[in-house]
């Protein structure tokens, strides 16, 4: 038992430890080895109708050149500071209007672009560029150059958001970050449109073709195809009790995940639909491309539309359900859990 005098004798010892670089076990070892995980970021969504207008202002105040990327971080309320929407991954929305270009760079972090509004601009990975439109998943993978552009007015440019997703948080806590910059602000274009995804988009790959990479060598996954792939699935009847119907994105070359530290999903819920609750050890950032419903994380209820960004922190559980036909995509650190063989599910 801690008596005044014990607490203080502690109190002291203590004192002691900490003057040459020791601490006491016994006062955190609960927290330290948790019986189970208790994630600082908490459940969060951000109403694209509330947060819109804001990102917008951002293109009157900064151009993309001098912010080198004009982003607005979701930072989840549990993390704050820490420009970290779960404790691994971070998520960005960004802004790049007509005839703008974000220069080219590269990093030891993964990227990923979910394209939430707008279509026309570019991304330009490895000398090949892809035209985005709303729903398309892009890839920029570790230490790969990308640059972003827009094509002015003139040339039919709109403004364009799209979700950043990237492992900033891992790589930080791994001390592993490398950047630099591209000595000029586009890189050379090497390839036509498209290229990447006739070798490799359509159940084939060149025949001599080598996996040296993690990677995925495809970097976009256009929108239509996926959603045609969930569309026909649910058709034919398929549907799990928690999911609905709900798809990986592959690395074709692999068949593993289209990057080493995130994976990401896409799913469809049908009208009427109401999840079965489950919870897993990945953090889920998703991001809603159609439909209207409602998720349940914990005790918390938020009500989804299309735009909305809401978080799923690890081993919390969630349940999803629709009002209308939804869509959602979604990213995690999956890949990470699988790896390191801590990853954990619970389907109730
Ligand atoms: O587009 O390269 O939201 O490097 C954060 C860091 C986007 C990017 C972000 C980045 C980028």
């Amino acid at each position: 038992m801690e008596t005044n005098s014990t607490r203080e004798a502690r109190s002291a010892y203590y004192e002691q430890l900490a003057a040459r670089g020791l601490s006491p076990l016994w006062e955190s070892l609960h927290s330290l080895v948790p019986k189970e995980p208790r994630p600082q970021a908490v459940a969060a969504i951000w109403k694209y109708a509330r947060i819109r207008d804001l990102i917008m202002q951002a293109g009157t105040l900064i151009s993309a050149e001098e912010a080198i990327r004009r982003v607005l971080v979701l930072e989840n309320p549990g993390l704050g500071g820490k420009a970290s929407i779960t404790s691994t991954l971070y998520a960005g929305l960004q802004l790049i209007l007509p005839g703008e270009i974000a220069p080219s760079h590269r990093h030891t972090q993964s990227a990923l672009r979910f394209i939430v509004e707008g279509r026309g601009a570019w991304t330009a990975v490895n000398g090949e560029r892809t035209t985005m439109h709303p729903g398309d998943f892009i890839i920029t993978p570790s230490w790969t150059w990308h640059d972003h552009g827009n094509p002015s007015v003139e040339e039919g440019g709109e403004p364009v958001v799209w979700l950043d997703g990237l492992d900033i948080p891992l790589i930080a806590s791994l001390n592993a970050g490398f950047a630099e910059n591209y000595p000029r602000a586009t890189q050379p274009i090497a390839r036509p449109e498209g290229d990447s995804f006739a070798r490799f988009g359509h159940n084939m790959v060149p025949v001599r073709h080598r996996v040296d990479d993690p990677s995925s060598p495809v970097f976009s996954y256009p929108y239509d195809r996926s959603r045609e792939a969930l569309d026909i699935l649910h058709r034919n009847g398929e549907l799990d009790e928690w999911d609905g119907v709900k798809l990986r994105y592959v690395n074709p070359a692999t068949g593993g995940w289209p990057m080493p530290t995130i994976a990401t999903f896409m799913q469809l819920l049908p009208a009427g639909f109401s999840g079965r609750p489950y919870r897993s050890t990945d953090a889920t950032v998703y991001c809603v491309v159609e439909g209207q419903g409602s998720v349940r994380i914990g005790d918390t209820s938020f009500a989804f539309e299309p735009h909305d960004v809401f978080v799923v922190p690890a081993w919390q559980q969630a349940s999803l359900t629709a009002s209308t036909e939804s869509v959602l995509f979604s990213y995690s650190d999956r890949p990470v859990m699988s790896a390191l063989n801590l990853l954990r599910e619970e389907r109730q």
